[in-house]
């Protein structure tokens, strides 16, 4: 296996082995669910794979940090007001990981090869740690604050486009249907005509390992979780790329609608989704 990173060897070590030994895990188990469960509506699934995963995970981790706290997704009640509360009860803890086990679950259960596992370690709030596994492809982004982003071991860079009429985007559609997805179908709508390409690939963070490593020019999305975006903004950020609050403001871990670009274009962005009244906020 490639040395994917060397530096803070304990922390990220131990998080890319968890999101390897859990990514091969999950790829094993493709084309094999048979249970699938719902939590708050249809479209909203979990499966014994998302648990498994983050049972595996929670091992990996208090094995070699027993004193550390765990916010899991499929330790949470569903919906977004005990996701809140469950990252508010959490968020000071001097370290906290951030898990999503399975991002993509949806593609996942479809046996569509796009999905992650999603690693983030807190400081005080603050992430200094971010991993995304993509099995599929085998490739690890690892990100630690302050020295930089890599794939594989090599140094990420996000895209150079300077107009949104060069960029490729993707947005996304959680399946929250009160709130957040008729703000995801106007931004659908007012970005098409405005850029090159829209995309929804259905991983909100692959979608961040992707404008991290220039695949993508911007991603925004409302309604997402702390376990979706935390490993995924310090990927962006350590790229040289910008992600905020919809209406620009600095990301911290309760920011739920998420602008994330090559850091060019982030203003004409995010100045769309104003002018479209697109932000949540
Ligand atoms: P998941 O696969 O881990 O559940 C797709 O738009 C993104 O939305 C995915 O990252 C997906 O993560 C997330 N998602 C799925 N269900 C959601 C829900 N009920 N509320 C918010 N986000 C959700
Ligand atoms: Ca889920
Ligand atoms: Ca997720
Ligand atoms: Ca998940």
């Amino acid at each position: 296996k490639v040395p994917y990173i060397v530096s803070r060897k304990s922390y990220t070590a131990v998080a890319i082995n968890a999101a390897s030994k859990a990514g091969e895990w999950i790829k094993s188990r493709l084309g094999t669910v048979e249970q699938l469960n719902t939590k708050h509506s249809p479209a909203d699934l979990v499966t014994e794979v998302d648990k498994g995963a983050e049972q595996m995970i929670r091992r990996l981790i208090l094995t070699h940090f027993p004193d550390h706290a765990i916010l899991g997704e499929e330790g949470v009640e569903p919906g977004a007001e005990a996701s809140a509360r469950a990252l508010e009860a959490a968020r000071e803890e001097e370290y906290l990981w951030i898990i999503d086990p399975v991002d993509g679950t949806t593609n996942f259960v479809h046996s569509l090869p796009f999905y992650s596992v999603s690693i983030a370690l807190a400081h005080r709030g603050e992430v200094i740690v971010g991993v995304i596994y993509d099995p599929s492809r085998d490739e690890m982004f690892v990100a630690e604050k302050g020295k930089g982003a890599y794939v594989h071991g090599n140094r990420m860079q996000a895209s150079r486009e300077e107009t949104l009429g060069d960029s490729l985007v993707c947005i996304g559609f959680p399946p929250d249907r009160a709130f957040a997805q008729p703000l995801n179908m106007k931004i659908a709508q007012v970005l098409t005509p405005q850029v090159r390409g829209i995309r929804a690939l259905g991983s909100a963070a692959l979608h961040l390992a992707y404008v991290a490593s220039g695949r993508l020019s911007a991603y925004c999305e409302i309604g997402l979780n702390a376990w979706d975006v935390a490993a995924g903004a310090l990927l962006v950020q350590e790229s040289g790329g910008m992600i905020t609050d919809t209406l620009g403001r600095p990301y911290d871990l309760s920011v739920r609608h998420i602008a994330a670009t090559n850091t060019a274009i982030h203003s004409q962005l995010i100045q769309v989704l104003k002018e479209a009244d697109a932000t949540g906020l």
